[in-house]
């Protein structure tokens, strides 16, 4: 096995057992650097875990970061305990390093951290069917009802704003300004696109300024991708990827999910006339999540859960087509218009979201009826 020495160094720092077999990169995210490790046992057999080299131009205050992962990951474990639930394999477990903590400077600036590998399991860029969707839209509604009494007022803000609408606005207004590598000229339609609907897309903001709807202990980033499904029964086993868990709204947990689950196609399609939303995915989705909140959310939240898949579209778009303009800074990108495309399909979902707006609300309703009972 031919890895970097350095690598090497910063995986003898945690307390893995035996010794290294397989050392395999990981490229689904687009933030962290991410490894999938197998130690051969002494007593023969072995063991996987993750290892991830936390992006510090994302993440400014790593140990922050991880101090809401003990946290959180530690209140779920006593949660499934106490519905009776073994905490193993279905709550994200972190490996200590030898010094202590766990995490592990690089003296590059870099920050690493290590998890078991939930075994068993496998994660799906797309999702396959409803019934799939709706099991991941449980395993997400049953992430935020094990966290309803979780003390909010411990948990970091990570990444401060992170769904502000107002805030990720005023970002992108500024990129269109400096526009350093003068790109703004040639996409004056998606701009638009994105002024226009400014207004109306600073609602959720609005509702937790105004105490109509609260805040919440939630996940930020509900990609698909982002639960661990048995390989066998399709059982959604464990929520990874809590680097930003923090303070926010429940309708930005189902919004990214949907935005990103029910889309007909890829996060950066290119042909455009493929990009729509598949209702009965989205059916699918909000089955499974209002099944485990329907009685933890409040009506006003649950009501207004199809708002949040627009709000979210929306943001991920406006987020693109900055990174765009500011030189491809944030996300990675595989090709240099690739933070275009994908903001160009976030903003083509978006218009397919509001011609079905009404279907989209109707639907929720219906199953916020069937569990709720009324
Ligand atoms: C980033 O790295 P990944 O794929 O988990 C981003 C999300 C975006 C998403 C778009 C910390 O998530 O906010 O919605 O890309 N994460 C961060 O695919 O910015
Ligand atoms: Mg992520």
């Amino acid at each position: 096995m031919n890895i970097d020495e350095r690598l090497r160094a910063i995986i003898g720092g945690f307390d893995f057992p035996g010794t290294l077999a397989a050392c395999e990169a990981i490229n689904t995210g687009h933030i962290n650097a991410t490894y999938r490790l197998r130690f051969a046992l002494p007593g023969g057999g072995a063991r996987d875990y993750v290892l991830q080299r936390i992006n510090t131009y994302v993440f400014k205050k790593p140990d922050e970061v991880m101090e809401n992962i003990r946290l959180v990951t530690e209140h779920l474990s006593r949660a499934l305990a106490a519905r009776g639930t073994d905490p193993e394999n279905r709550v994200l477990h972190l490996v200590p390093a030898r010094g202590g903590g766990a995490m592990i400077e690089d003296g590059e600036g870099g920050f690493w951290r290590a998890y078991d590998f939930i075994t068993h399991a496998h994660a799906v860029d797309r999702v396959e069917g409803p019934d799939q969707f709706r099991e991941i839209g449980r395993a997400f509604g049953a992430f935020q009802a094990m966290l309803a009494d979780f003390p909010i007022e411990r948990l970091h803000d990570t990444i401060p704003r992170f769904h502000d609408t107002r805030k990720r606005l005023g970002d992108f207004e500024r990129s269109v300004r400096s526009d350093p590598l003068g790109r703004a000229a040639s996409v004056p339609q998606e701009v638009e696109a994105v002024r226009s609907r400014g207004e109306a897309m600073c609602r959720i903001v609005e509702m937790i300024e105004t105490g109509e709807i609260p805040l919440r202990v939630t996940h930020n980033d509900t990609k698909i991708n982002n639960v661990m499904l048995d390989v066998d029964t399709g059982e959604a086993l464990c929520v990874i990827d809590l680097d930003t868990v923090m303070a926010g709204s429940a309708l930005y947990d189902f919004g990214d999910a949907i935005r990103y689950g029910a889309c007909t196609a890829a996060e950066d399609e290119t042909d455009l006339s493929k990009v729509t939303l598949d209702i009965d995915l989205f059916r699918g989705f909000t089955e499974g999540f209002v099944s485990q909140t329907a009685n933890g959310l409040t009506r006003t939240e649950l009501e207004n859960l199809p708002l949040g898949a627009l709000v979210m579209t929306y943001e991920n778009g406006l987020r693109f087509l900055a990174d765009y303009l500011d030189g491809d800074v944030y996300f990675h990108v595989d090709w240099p218009e690739h933070n275009l495309a994908r903001a160009r399909c976030q903003l083509k979902l978006l218009s397919e979201m509001e011609k079905r707006r009404s279907e989209m609300d109707a639907i929720t309703r219906r199953l916020i009826d069937k569990y709720t009972g009324g």
